[in-house]
């Protein structure tokens, strides 16, 4: 006898660029028409094959990994890594599309950064993170202009903005050693000298993301040089010899990671790999510092592209899942939800490609004067935040499909896990808030950040909006002068998360808002300032951290009750998280 049984229908996309709302309204906003109608075909296009084939394939091929083959069946050591099918599509896709190229063509001048992260944005959540390899690689390029090294720029650099699939290269980044991720000062690497200027570097990398590249760009010590991270170098090597064999290098092992299962992450012994220097001998953080800024902007728009792929699915389910009698999306309380993920999102896709607009006008010539500094002080805040807010943001994705949202073959859990990683890599939410009171130091303007939102805010003409820009400039202004006038250092460090945290939600918020204007008044359209609303229902205060003494009690649980300074009581009762 057949049973009545219940099939969900499960969610779908459609083309991701014809149904971005926001990406489409920011690109209209911004962006002269005559750029836009040049760009919209391929966006259209890379739209279609995020939503459809890629996503397909995706599914489809969602247990297979990356392999390591290390020996051939006769004794030789062959260390050959097989990448997936999906992989191997991008590879294809990346080039064609100029997914790095397009940055460094002329033809859209400072509009070629938003451009290309534009096509990133929409191809990046089906492309099982291939996008790792392509931040890399922009990277790689932007370090090696900015080296002026002209031998390595007329070798490598056609390479790495190539359309073409045949002649394109992807760059590694290899710091990570065993003895550190964060801290590379003590790093253990070696580069003896040659007799003809060049060096071999020998020692092991500990981390090496999309191990497939076709060259790298390293850090290691130069044989005499001096202890700390001054002594570092960074150098250029070409992975394989004409033949496709590693050049003395040999990989140890795959890593057996939480997420980002589909990208090649191996550990490596470096025996003696040709190398050139990047630039001089010493140095070398100095010198990759644009491969970090540049990675640290990929890392943020790919948050904001997760998050988007998780609001798209959790939206569309609301619309197909029934539950007490009437779909998800009928519901007061699941329409709140899916609304903060959705704001959040606007949020972040606006605080993200504020930061490509700046780098755009830095890369072409038309930089505004403090564009540089700003662009420095943005990159930390603009990582930490976007994917601090993609993790949250993913985890209520997963919570809105209940149960199945935990399943693996529904493939939301692989959102989870792939976005785990992204407050990880390229510099920790720790170690970006530090480098964020760096770059504030450096800066010759402590209220620079606020400046630039102030003179963004000014314009905003909607009364509700321009009052939620009021309070967001109010907390950026305090919390600027706040960190500018700290004479505690170590109060200073244990504040640099909220500090970071705090400059981010605001500027984000004036961003917001004036977008939301923007549109209500060129697009009769209510829903950015619908979504500005509710992000700005968040707090925008700032509070410094517990006092000194109070902070290794709450983090360490330290000692007993009775130990507590005369102080702590009333430190505890004004912290707040
Ligand atoms: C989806 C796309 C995502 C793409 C992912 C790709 C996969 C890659 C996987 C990885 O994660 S690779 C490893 C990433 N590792 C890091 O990001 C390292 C994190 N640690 C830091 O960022 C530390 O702050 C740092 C290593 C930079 C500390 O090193 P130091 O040498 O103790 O720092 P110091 O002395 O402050 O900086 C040295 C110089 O560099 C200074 O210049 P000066 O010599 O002129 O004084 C700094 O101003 C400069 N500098 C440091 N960071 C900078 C910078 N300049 C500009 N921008 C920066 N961000």
């Amino acid at each position: 006898m057949e049973f009545p049984h219940f099939i969900q229908a499960p969610p779908v996309l459609g083309n991701q660029y014809a149904e971005d709302r926001p990406l489409r309204s920011l690109l209209r906003r911004i962006l002269p028409p005559e750029v836009l109608s040049a760009i919209e075909g391929e966006l259209w296009e890379m739209g279609d094959l995020a939503g459809g084939e890629l996503y397909a394939m995706q599914l489809e091929d969602r247990l297979r990994e990356p392999t390591l083959t290390q020996w051939s069946a006769w004794g030789e050591r062959i260390d050959r890594i097989e990448v997936t099918p999906l992989w191997k599509r991008c590879a294809e896709i990346a080039p064609r599309y100029g997914l790095v190229a397009a940055a460094y063509e002329a033809r859209f001048g400072e509009w070629a950064r938003l451009h290309q992260f534009a096509l990133n944005y929409l191809f990046g959540p089906s492309s099982d993170v291939y996008t790792c390899p392509l931040a890399m690689t922009d990277g790689a390029a932007r370090t090696l202009i900015a080296s002026q090294n002209q031998a390595l720029i007329e070798r490598a650099l056609p390479r790495l903005t190539s359309r073409d699939p045949r002649r394109f290269w992807t760059s590694g980044q290899w710091m990570t050693e065993r003895i550190g991720g964060s801290d590379v000062s003590q790093l253990e690497t070696v580069a003896i000298p040659q007799s003809d200027g060049s060096y071999k570097l020998y020692g092991k990398k500990w981390f090496c993301s999309a191990i497939t590249s076709d060259i790298a760009l390293v850090l290691a010590r130069p044989q005499g040089n001096p202890q700390g991270s001054k002594g570092l170098a960074l150098f250029y090597i070409e992975t394989r010899d004409a033949n496709g064999k590693l050049r003395a290098i040999e990989i140890d092992r795959l890593k057996d990671k939480l997420g980002t299962r589909k990208l090649p992450t191996a550990e490596l012994s470096l025996k003696g790999v040709p190398a050139i220097p990047v630039r001089g001998t010493s140095d070398g953080v100095r010198v990759i510092a644009p491969m970090l800024n540049i990675t640290r902007t990929w890392n943020a728009v790919m948050s904001v592209a997760f998050m988007r792929r998780g609001i798209v699915l959790a939206r569309d389910y609301a619309r197909k899942r029934v539950a007490f009698s009437s779909p998800l999306s009928q519901k007061p309380l699941h329409l709140q939800t899916l609304a903060e993920i959705s704001a959040q999102t606007e949020a972040m896709l606006h605080l993200a490609f504020e930061s490509v607009a700046i780098l755009g006008r830095l890369e072409n010539g038309s930089a505004q004067v403090n564009d540089e500094p700003l662009f420095r002080m943005l990159t930390p805040i603009v990582k930490l935040l976007t994917a601090k807010s993609a993790l949250s943001a993913i985890t209520e994705v997963l919570e809105c499909f209940g149960g199945a949202g935990y399943i693996e073959d529904t493939g939301i859990p692989g959102l989870l896990r792939d976005v785990q990683v992204l407050p990880l890599w390229e510099g920790t939410t720790n170690v970006l808030s530090l480098d964020l009171i760096r770059a504030l130091r450096s800066s010759e303007d402590h209220l620079l950040l606020w400046r630039y939102a102030d003179s963004i805010a000014r314009h905003i003409q909607d009364a509700e909006l321009a009052a939620l820009a009021k309070s967001a400039l109010r907390a950026m202004e305090n919390a600027l002068a706040w960190a500018h006038a700290q004479g505690n250092a170590s109060l200073l460090e244990a504040s640099a998360r909220r500090l970071a945290m705090t400059l981010g939600r605001s500027f984000a918020m004036v961003l917001f808002a004036r977008h939301a204007d923007w549109s209500l008044t060129h697009e009769k359209d209510p829903r950015s300032k619908a979504n500005a609303l509710i992000f700005g229902e968040s707090s925008f205060d700032f509070a410094p951290s517990a006092s000194g003494s109070l902070l290794p009690l709450a983090a360490l649980d330290g000692p007993p009750e009775q130990a507590l300074p005369a102080d702590a009581h009333s430190a505890a009762n004004n912290s707040k998280e």
